[in-house]
């Protein structure tokens, strides 16, 4: 899954896809590195981030879905909002990814009429404060359960579970120890649904390379993607499309999975 950020405050590349040429332009940059899918979001979730309203959110994301749909790679759109899920969702978007997990009101509804895919994301409060004070006292457990919860209350509004994608969240909410052990607690989310795992140019990657600028990370970057592969993860969503599909045709060649 390719990122294309089409905000100006986004933490890797916030302002450089901001204006819609730019944006359509990486989309396809993505597309030709290999992206399976690509990811929309007109709204920034970084740490600290500031809610953006619904209307600009969608003449951000808008004119890009209907530059890119059709393009032979499915679109996912990432949003919060159950006005822009349900714009997206008629104008093409195969799958809205939710940071919020359909909490929203409305949200679930929006997508439970279409047959869009669904992630749902596991987040501790909202992206304003979310770092000021994460506490679990057990990540891997609260996250799976609080995971298998939401997937429960989507299929019940009628969401097929097939279509249902689930991710832990790292960044979101989490003390560089909670990420740890939610890496690694990545297996046995597999086996609640197909897990999407986002570890890209993230902090984590920082803390782990001693990496302070996000233009530092891509090796570290890749190198979790590859063990998030390893460990099940069905999606990866990354900024760095060529590089990290390199690393999995390298690996998958040398470890005899096929291709
Ligand atoms: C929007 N966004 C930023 N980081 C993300 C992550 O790790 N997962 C998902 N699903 N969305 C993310």
């Amino acid at each position: 899954m390719g990122i294309v950020n089409i905000t100006p405050d986004s933490f890797h590349d916030g302002g450089r896809f901001a204006a819609a040429g730019d944006a359509i332009a990486h989309a396809h940059r993505l597309i030709d590195e290999g992206a399976d899918l690509l990811d929309l979001g007109g709204e920034s979730t970084r740490p600290g981030a500031a809610p953006v309203p619904a209307e600009e959110e969608l003449a951000r994301v808008l004119p890009v879905l209907e530059a890119v749909r059709g393009g032979g790679v499915p679109v996912s759109v990432d949003t919060r909002h159950p006005a822009v899920m349900r714009a997206a969702l008629a104008a093409g978007a195969a799958m809205i990814n939710d940071v919020n997990a359909l909490r929203a009101p409305g949200a679930i509804e929006a997508v439970a009429g279409t047959d869009a895919s669904v992630c749902l994301m596991h987040m501790q409060g909202e992206p304003r404060t979310m770092q000021q004070a994460p506490r679990y006292a057990d990540v891997a457990a609260e996250v799976t359960a609080f995971l298998a919860a939401r997937i429960e209350a989507c299929v019940a509004a009628g969401i097929d579970r097939g279509r249902i994608v689930i991710d832990p969240g790292f960044g979101f909410g989490k003390r560089f120890d909670d990420n740890v052990a939610l890496a690694r607690a990545l297996t046995a989310l597999a086996g609640l649904a197909p897990v999407l795992a986002g570890f890209s140019r993230k902090s984590m990657i920082g803390a782990m390379t001693g990496r302070a600028s996000t233009a530092d990370r891509l090796a570290g970057s890749v190198a979790a993607a590859l063990w998030a592969a390893r460990q099940g993860a069905a999606i990866l969503r990354v900024h760095d499309v060529a590089a990290t599909r390199d690393a999995l045709s390298v690996w998958r060649q040398l470890e005899g999975v096929e291709q």
